[in-house]
């Protein structure tokens, strides 16, 4: 069988949600990729890159912008989840318990949740809430990966060097077999990593990424 092919470009803004009750009724036949980690990681611009939209999701200077799911549907083939960063100071607490109850309720509710990527800054070591967030995926047991962020702000060398540091303290945290973590590496507003990223998730959803520019 031929395997559909995916245009990443072909994307649109389905829903944007405050509220569990907004969420779209969940399809079977899109399954839904999560960006998680904490704000101003680089989600919103991670998914404008994928999708090639300059302005498809919201991107900001100013940490916690993002406070609301946003989801975006590919190609009618996959949906890719824009969750609420976590970590970020200037949120009252009452509000910061508000989105990240309503990323639960998202990642613990019946939806055909096929991935989650979790994005971490390729210049730092993983931060106490990066960890606890790995905790939780390891606990709710869904398939997740580490996307390491904003790799132009390093020369190759060193990230490559993070991508195998960071791989081996979370290798050695969760006593993963060498190879069943992976961490990708992107430089979103540069491209670089972008098509490697398209090519897995598509795979992941029994497609392939079409070859755009
Ligand atoms: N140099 C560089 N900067 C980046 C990259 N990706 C994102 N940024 C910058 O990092 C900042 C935050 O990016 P966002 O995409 O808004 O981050 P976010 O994770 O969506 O943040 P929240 O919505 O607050 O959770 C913006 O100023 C981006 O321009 C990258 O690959 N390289
Ligand atoms: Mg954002």
């Amino acid at each position: 069988m031929v395997s559909k092919e995916i245009n990443f470009r072909q994307a649109k803004l389905l829903a944007t949600c405050g509220l569990a009750s907004q969420f779209p009724a969940p399809d079977p036949a899109k399954p839904e990729i999560v960006l998680a980690g904490k704000s101003n990681v680089g989600k919103s611009t991670l998914i404008n890159a994928l999708t090639g939209k300059k302005k498809l999701a919201y991107t900001s200077q100013t940490p916690g912008k993002t406070r609301l799911i946003n989801f975006f549907e590919v190609d009618n083939f996959l949906r890719l989840v824009d969750v609420p960063g976590y970590g970020f100071a200037q949120a009252a607490s009452a509000e910061l318990a508000k989105y990240s109850r309503l990323t639960d309720q998202y990642i613990t509710s019946d939806r055909p949740l096929l991935h989650i990527l979790l994005l971490l800054d390729s210049r730092h070591e993983p931060g106490v809430n990066d960890w606890q967030m790995m905790d939780w995926l390891q606990t709710i047991g869904h398939p997740w990966s580490i996307v390491l962020t904003k790799t132009d702000k390093l020369s190759r060398q060193k990230t490559l060097c993070q991508q195998r540091n960071i791989k081996s303290s979370i290798d050695n945290q969760f006593s993963f077999d060498e190879g069943d973590l992976l961490v990708h590496t992107v430089a979103a507003e540069k491209g670089t990593g972008i098509k490697e990223l398209r090519q897995f998730l598509a795979g992941l959803a029994g497609g392939r990424a079409k070859k755009t520019d």
